[in-house]
């Protein structure tokens, strides 16, 4: 576990209208992309992220963040006041990876997506969901090069500390699955459909995506959700890789302050059911996707 002394650095550095709550998403990655004003000791921190994220494909950073931000919003476009630090998290360690990437597609292209319950959504395979299991996925699976990491921000933990984020690294389910399935995965013959929060229309009809690059030995994308079937070989080598992920499986409960950092080129992640009860104390968590340099 990495941790960061973020309130002290906040006030140290001159990160002073990261707090403010008029601050804009692109004011403040701007802010953060410039990096050479960044504090010394955040150097080690940098260099440490990247060991974890090698070692294990996940890393978690905790900070001293306090819990004292706003209610929980309950609909997607709330506005909710600050002073807040989620977004100043997510922009420094974000730009410590890559770029922040912002999506015309997704979440009306802003950088930081709120993941709260929403309740029209509960039983649906959306993040804003709350009384099923969200299925094992890589963040944008759909697209022609998705996202390299999935940084996500726990500004509020539930109540109950129900709601846990599964992890499972495809390194280790890649050692316990033949050599057949590894070239069945790496064809470019598979087709994923979008899921319900992009906001453009994407066509997504074409079977022309692979699951695994051979050569850099990463996987590209995996979604259980929204794999659609073809009957042939390939569907078998998706349910091994399956069998092979969920026997590698690991788990986190985020707390309030605490930083996940998700390498989704190489981990599957997916979340538990848990309670919701709209009253501005539900989970909330703050997400980016980085691109990395
Ligand atoms: O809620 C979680 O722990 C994970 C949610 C998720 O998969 C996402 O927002 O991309
Ligand atoms: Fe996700």
């Amino acid at each position: 576990m990495l941790c960061l002394n973020l309130c002290e650095f906040l006030y140290r550095g001159n990160y002073g209208s990261a707090l403010n709550p008029q601050c804009v998403d692109s004011e403040l990655a701007h802010l953060f992309a410039k990096s050479v004003s960044w504090p010394r000791d955040v150097y080690p921190l940098s260099l440490r992220l990247r060991a974890e994220l090698n070692n294990r494909g996940y890393a978690i950073i905790s900070t001293d963040i306090v819990n004292f931000a706003p209610p929980t919003p309950n609909t997607s476009d709330a506005f909710y006041p600050g002073p807040y630090f989620g977004e100043a998290i997510l922009g420094l360690v974000g730009s410590m990876l890559g770029k922040v990437q912002s999506l015309p597609h997704q979440n009306n292209g802003r950088l930081f997506h709120d993941i709260m319950p929403i309740a029209s959504q509960h039983d649906q395979q959306s993040s804003a969901s709350s009384s099923v299991t969200l299925e094992m996925h890589t963040e944008l699976a759909f697209v022609d090069d998705p996202p390299d990491y999935v940084l996500l921000f726990c500004v509020r933990q539930d109540p109950n500390a129900e709601a846990e984020t599964y992890l499972f690294d495809a390194f280790d389910a890649f050692n316990t699955i033949g050599c057949e399935d590894m070239i069945e995965l790496s064809k470019d013959q598979f087709c994923f459909g979008t899921d319900i929060n992009v906001t453009e229309n994407l066509d997504t009809s074409v079977i022309d995506r692979s699951i695994v690059d051979l050569v850099a030995m990463r996987l590209m994308r995996y979604d259980v959700d929204l794999y659609k079937r073809t009957g042939s070989r390939a569907d078998r080598a998706f349910d091994n890789l399956l069998r092979a992920l969920v026997a590698v499986r690991t788990s986190i409960k985020l707390n309030h302050g605490q930083l996940i950092i998700i390498d989704n080129k190489r981990v599957v992640h997916s979340r538990s059911h848990f309670n919701a009860a709209y009253n501005g104390r539900d989970r909330w968590l703050k997400r980016s996707l980085v691109q990395r340099y």
